[in-house]
């Protein structure tokens, strides 16, 4: 019989760390808001939610990696808004942003889930951060669980 590996299976007991930016907190807000309300909906409790500000998205690739080398979360997802300005700031902060968190959850070997926002425009990330095209926050959320699912699967095979 095929074997599927990939569900969205909470297992009992399984921890998950948020690392967010206070940049941009309007938005950052509403993507915690998203992810903490899909973890509780798939069964995971406040106990075992852990959040970590930072200051801003840059900062967010080391948090990420040391929340991973705890070795107690199933998956660690990282949130924040990167808003185009009229500086090329934005284009460094991304690209640092986007490889650190790929490069740390190479690293760890934990599921580390990139749910940071790069938009031209404040409206593009209110957008999607929990209004008309939906929340990445809550997005990134699901995406861990079924990381971690998968993770879990393929290191008992
Ligand atoms: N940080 C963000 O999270 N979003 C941004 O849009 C942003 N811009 O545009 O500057 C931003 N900058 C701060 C950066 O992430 C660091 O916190 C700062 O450089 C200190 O290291």
């Amino acid at each position: 019989m095929t074997e599927i590996i990939g569900r969205r299976i909470v297992r009992p007991g399984d921890k998950y760390a948020i690392a967010v930016s206070r940049f941009n907190e309007l938005v950052t807000e509403s993507l915690l808001r998203g992810a903490r309300n899909a973890f509780s909906q798939h069964g995971v409790s406040d106990a075992d939610m852990t959040v970590v500000w930072v200051p801003g998205a840059f900062e967010l690739p080391l948090v990420a990696h040391t929340l991973a080398n705890k070795r107690i979360f199933a998956a660690v997802v990282t949130l924040g808004a990167v808003i185009r300005g009229a500086t090329s700031h934005f284009d460094y902060v991304c690209s640092s942003v986007a490889s650190g968190v790929a490069q740390a959850s190479r690293e760890s070997g934990v599921p580390i889930v990139f749910g940071v926002l790069t938009t031209d425009t404040i409206e593009q990330a209110i957008e999607r951060s929990g209004t008309k095209a939906g929340n990445i926050g809550w997005d990134a959320a699901c995406n861990a669980i079924e990381l971690a699912d998968v993770y879990s699967t393929l290191g008992s095979l």
